[in-house]
């Protein structure tokens, strides 16, 4: 059968691919072109793409014997699922894989945004580091603090878990809450949103992109956080509305933020860049070595056994 791979991925995991059927790779990092993509789905049977490639109805439309579309990753908000639906196509996703890869780089966005680890790095390298002095670079505390989860999922859960280490105060809250045996083993307390965000020293969100999360993160929700609070987002730029987020962080009506996505990436609302109680990463949450090579495997997975007309193993249509 014919299969389009939109972005490189490692030669072990291409070899199950290209050993059974015709396979068309983008190999180059840059994203595909709209156009490209476009006019290479016209005769392809599976699809596996990444967050980079819009599949909407448009794209739909132009690949009438599409059966799969295997993502490489697990949000799924760049995929019209209901247009799939109506198609028949199998739609998968990676989830669990990369868990502790994003709960990591959580930790780490945590921790560089409240000890101005990057901005103590660039003033190194400039060549400021001439003195040391007990009032220089303070930053706040991380150890002891409370750590307001949004969105309890695989992901936050592994959060919470690395945040006890921190002996940090964790509340949550979103759509459901956990069992109360679950509370109780990871040391949680559901917080109403409004409380959660007044209540907090760290936000960290960890909910999907929908129509109920888009700007969750608005003017009047930073105006509830704490001037010295710090927003961490490993999980969709558009949960943040980022021109009130810039503004917030301006003003000093939050202390920092702590970045891994953006709400049109990979451009930068303007004036993000310019400020320094801003961490910006390039959407690495799951940039491991092992986790986007475990990522690789389980789209392959998908994408072989929709081919073989199997149910894929993790199938996210209705
Ligand atoms: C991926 C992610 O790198 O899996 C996700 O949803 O955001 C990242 O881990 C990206 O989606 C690759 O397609």
């Amino acid at each position: 059968m014919k299969v389009l791979v939109t972005a490189r991925l490692p030669e072990e995991v291409l070899g199950r691919i290209t050993r059974c059927h015709q396979v068309q790779i983008h190999g180059e990092d840059l994203p595909m072109k709209r156009q490209t993509l476009l006019e290479s789905v016209a005769e392809v049977d599976g699809l596996l793409c990444t967050i980079t490639d819009r599949i909407d109805r448009e794209l739909l439309d132009r690949a009438p014997r599409l059966k799969i579309i295997a993502n490489n990753g697990v949000g799924f908000d760049h995929i019209d699922l209901e247009e799939a639906d109506v198609r028949a196509i199998w739609v998968t996703n990676t989830p669990g894989v990369l868990t502790r890869a994003t709960a990591d780089l959580t930790f780490a966005l945590i921790l560089a945004s409240a000890r101005r680890v990057v901005e103590g790095d660039r003033m190194v390298r400039a060549g400021g580091f001439t003195f040391w002095a007990p009032l220089k670079f303070l930053g706040t505390e991380v150890s002891g603090k409370t750590l307001g989860i949004v969105g309890m999922g695989r992901i936050g859960r592994a959060v919470a878990k690395r945040a006890a280490g921190f002996e940090m105060r964790v509340l949550y809250g979103g759509r459901s809450r956990l069992a109360p045996e679950a509370e109780r083993e990871l040391n949680v307390s559901f917080a109403s949103f409004d409380d959660l965000l007044s209540e907090s020293d760290f936000v960290s969100l960890h909910v999907p992109l929908g129509p109920q999360t888009r700007h969750l993160i608005g003017a009047r929700e930073l105006s509830k956080m704490k001037p010295s609070a710090v927003l961490i987002n490993t999980a969709r730029g558009p949960v943040v509305d980022e021109k009130a987020l810039v503004e917030a962080l301006r003003s000093g009506s939050i202390g920092a933020a702590g970045l891994d996505v953006f709400e049109n990436e990979p451009q930068l609302c303007p004036g993000l860049a310019d400020l320094d109680n801003v961490v910006l990463l390039p959407h690495m949450g799951s940039a491991t070595i092992e986790t986007r090579t475990r990522m690789a495997e389980m789209a392959c997975e998908n994408l072989l056994a929709g081919l073989a007309g199997k149910r894929p193993p993790n199938c996210i249509n209705r």
